[in-house]
């Protein structure tokens, strides 16, 4: 290996050398998974699809936002075009077909469907583009798996306050009927939302994502409120109306870290536990805890702040005892998109504090300089965190199925990116661990992403793919990137055994 191919993210020093060495090799060797065990590949539609305008489109919040505003974009581009995969949907199937995967899980563009939002009106062209996706799936045996909401909001419901609006809850709710309706009788997993506290934190919260309102502290809060209300309601549209004639599963995809305490000092390993509790636990525990709502720690943390804010109630809007009842158990398996791993400890909360989530969590993050870092600040190559984050959701929620819905690692735009594979080998062997050793009840793993995509606010400087994406070709002509063959080999090597003759080769 040349060290002029080893690019940017990861210096040179002599000990990587040996950490991409070491990934090379064992790329040819695989770990091996249970029988069933699936793996699959993620995407989402404004990230991939283009064709913003086409027959009958309506306009999104990205679609607004990145027009208005493109400086608002790293390199000031949209998705307008984007991997052009409205038009190239079928190349992109075959290079999911050659991966060997069990699963494709895409996203449905809601104003592809519903061009204003609402359900009066359904797009046919809509309709074709996803039923053609799907048909192909199948034909080549890949399951199918929807997210529903992955981030692009018709604009039109934006204009009535959007996710902050207890509202949007039921158009929400009338769009996945639509969506069971026309695709139920083929789609057997269904995940309503990806990354709540994305949509919420960044979209609302001041973190610059479409439609970037600045309302950290107050409207994030009630954009949370008005999304565990919406997956409830749809989770129980499909337990009762679809569930029996289609036989499928409903979830919901959850993104965290892992929080390592920075010290054994019971005040880190509290901000740890604490970040876990605020961001994670705001949604999970509403759904999957024996008690519900939101977690304690947080509905008091919040309830003590307002206080002393002056504040007449909790800036977090609270739910009674039948809505938590409405929202507990309501989902067949925990979706978990998880990348990298923070040091979190203690901060003392300030004299005056001001108005915000952050605030209101207050913990102090940071990396060890010795974790392999990564073209993204907030991505590092620690797979051990991987493994404590699985064994927490286990302990936590008792045991719950998991489906790692994204997990991956970016490049700047090469061919040979021995750094993802290094990560993915890491992070497919502790998730192997955490499944043999640890007994925890994960079933299903994906990676982000198939194609390099149009990656939000970095816009198109930072790469996801397994498959390199020229976006300056208007072909958008896609290339394997080293990391195809690694899964390929990887997911073919790893089904050779059923889980009870994989127990016994494994020690601790
Ligand atoms: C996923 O979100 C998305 O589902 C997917 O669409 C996206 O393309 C993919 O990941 C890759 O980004 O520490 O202040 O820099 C990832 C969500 C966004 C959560 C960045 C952590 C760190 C912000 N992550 N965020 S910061």
């Amino acid at each position: 290996m040349k060290l002029k191919e080893l690019s940017s993210p990861i210096p040179c020093t002599f000990t990587n050398i040996w950490i991409i060495l070491f990934a090379f090799l064992s790329t040819s060797s695989g770990s091996h998974f249970p029988k069933n065990f699936k793996f699959g590949v993620s995407t989402a539609s404004y990230q991939i699809e283009g064709a913003w305008n086409v027959s009958g489109k309506g306009e999104n919040i990205w679609d607004r936002m990145t027009h208005e505003h493109p400086n608002w974009i790293e390199d000031r581009t949209n998705g307008d075009v984007a991997c052009d995969s409205y038009h190239q949907w079928k190349t992109d199937i075959e290079l999911i077909n050659n991966l060997g995967v069990d699963f494709y899980r895409f996203s449905l563009s809601w104003s592809r469907l519903l061009p204003t939002g609402f359900s009066n009106y359904v797009n046919p062209d809509g309709v074709r583009y996803y039923n053609g996706i799907i048909n192909e799936l199948l034909k080549n045996n890949i399951e199918p798996i929807i997210t529903i909401y992955h981030w692009d909001l018709p604009q039109p419901i934006q204009n009535e306050g959007g996710w902050p609006n207890i509202v949007t809850a039921e158009y929400f709710a009338d769009y996945a009927k639509v969506a069971f309706e026309l695709f139920g009788d083929r789609v057997k997993t269904w995940i309503t939302f990806n990354e709540p506290i994305e949509i919420c934190q960044n979209g609302y919260g001041g973190g610059g994502k479409a439609p970037r309102i600045f309302s950290s502290g107050v409207s994030d809060y009630l954009c949370g409120r008005t999304l565990l209300m919406a997956h409830a309601k749809v989770f129980h549209l499909y337990d009762r109306h679809y569930r029996h004639k289609q036989q499928g599963k409903i979830g919901v995809t959850i993104n965290t870290g892992w929080f390592e305490p920075k010290s054994n000092d019971p005040k880190d390993v509290a901000a740890a536990e604490l970040s876990l509790q605020m961001m994670f636990g705001w949604w999970t525990n509403p759904i999957f805890s024996k008690t519900g709502d939101y977690p304690l720690l947080m509905k008091d943390r919040i309830a003590n702040i307002s206080r002393a804010q002056h504040f007449k109630r909790s800036r977090l809007p609270n739910f009674n005892n039948e809505e938590i009842k409405f929202i507990q158990g309501t989902s067949d398996f925990l979706g978990l998109n998880h990348y990298s791993t923070v040091l979190a400890s203690y901060a003392p909360l300030p004299n005056v504090i001001p108005v915000s989530f952050s605030n209101d969590l207050n913990v102090k993050t940071e990396v060890d300089p010795k974790w392999i870092p990564s073209a993204a600040t907030w991505i590092h190559d620690v797979p051990w965190g991987f493994r404590k984050l699985l064994n927490w959701i286990k302990g936590e929620y008792n045991n719950p199925p998991v489906f790692v819905t994204e997990n991956g690692y970016p490049d700047v735009g090469q061919f040979n990116d021995m750094e993802r594979i290094h990560y993915l080998q890491g992070y497919l062997d502790e998730l192997l661990k955490a499944i043999l050793v640890d007994d925890c009840n994960v079933y299903a793993y994906s990676v982000w992403s198939v194609l390099d995509n149009m990656e939000w606010n970095r816009g198109y400087t930072l790469k996801f793919g397994l498959y390199h994406v020229n976006f300056t070709d208007p072909k958008r002509k896609r290339s394997p990137k080293s990391s195809v063959q690694f899964y390929k080999d990887f997911i073919k090597s790893s089904r050779k055994f059923d889980s009870i003759e994989m127990k016994s080769m494994v020690s601790n």
